[in-house]
């Protein structure tokens, strides 16, 4: 698959410790994912690479705890339905950091969503009340960017989300499936959201096609 590096960005999503073994919120194995996300970064293949980074403050409403409810409840909140997490990536913590070897420094922008206390974020696009926007969308735009590559933690939520609205607002959106993990709960989850995506217009390679 040829990259057409000028209007191509690599999108790096939430590869933190609280997503990687013995974090907060595991995602099996997520930090499987850096060596060879570090080694598309040294290829220099994209235009611009962007990472996010979910990024809560304490008592955050995605949280079980603020609601003395368990995790994977939800709830009703004003902004819509909430799935409840354990507490994870809260600011400025050592769960919240980038997992320690992945290439940040090739980053050309960093992405924190989740940041108000009322409204959780899974896409770098919107957050979930569907309308507020990260602002990532106008920047690749202005930059005349078309074709977003998506790797990270986790496939079924952040990086689901973010491939979604990527195809709304009008970007082609090409997710590489070996450079992310699932939380594939309840199992079956990972399948069903690949298969969405699929349907939805994303295209789903391997690391080994670019
Ligand atoms: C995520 C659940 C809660 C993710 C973030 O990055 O996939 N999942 N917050
Ligand atoms: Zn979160």
């Amino acid at each position: 698959m040829e990259v057409n590096k000028e209007k191509s960005a690599f999108i790096i999503v939430d590869v933190q410790n609280d997503f990687c073994s013995g974090g907060a919120l595991e995602v099996k194995n997520g930090e499987e994912v850096v060596p060879d996300i570090n080694v598309l970064l040294q290829r220099d293949l994209f235009g611009k690479v962007i990472f996010t980074a979910d990024w809560h403050p304490v008592n955050h409403v995605s949280f079980a705890s603020t609601h003395h409810r368990k995790t994977l409840e939800v709830i009703e909140t004003r902004n819509g339905l909430q799935t409840l997490w354990p507490d994870h990536c809260i600011e400025n913590t050592e769960g919240a950091a980038f997992h320690p070897f992945l290439g940040v420094e090739k980053g050309d922008l960093i992405i924190r969503k989740g940041r108000g206390k009322n409204l959780d974020s899974y896409s770098a696009f919107f957050e979930n009340d569907r309308k507020t926007s990260t602002g990532l969308g106008g920047y690749l735009k202005e930059l005349g960017i078309t074709d977003l590559y998506f790797s990270g933690l986790a496939f079924d939520w952040c990086v689901f989300f973010s491939a979604m609205d990527a195809v709304g607002s009008g970007f082609n959106a090409i997710v590489v499936e070996d450079l992310t993990r699932a939380v594939n709960f309840p199992e079956g989850f990972q399948a069903e959201k690949r298969e969405e995506l699929v349907k939805a217009g994303v295209s789903i390679i391997q690391s080994e096609e670019l």
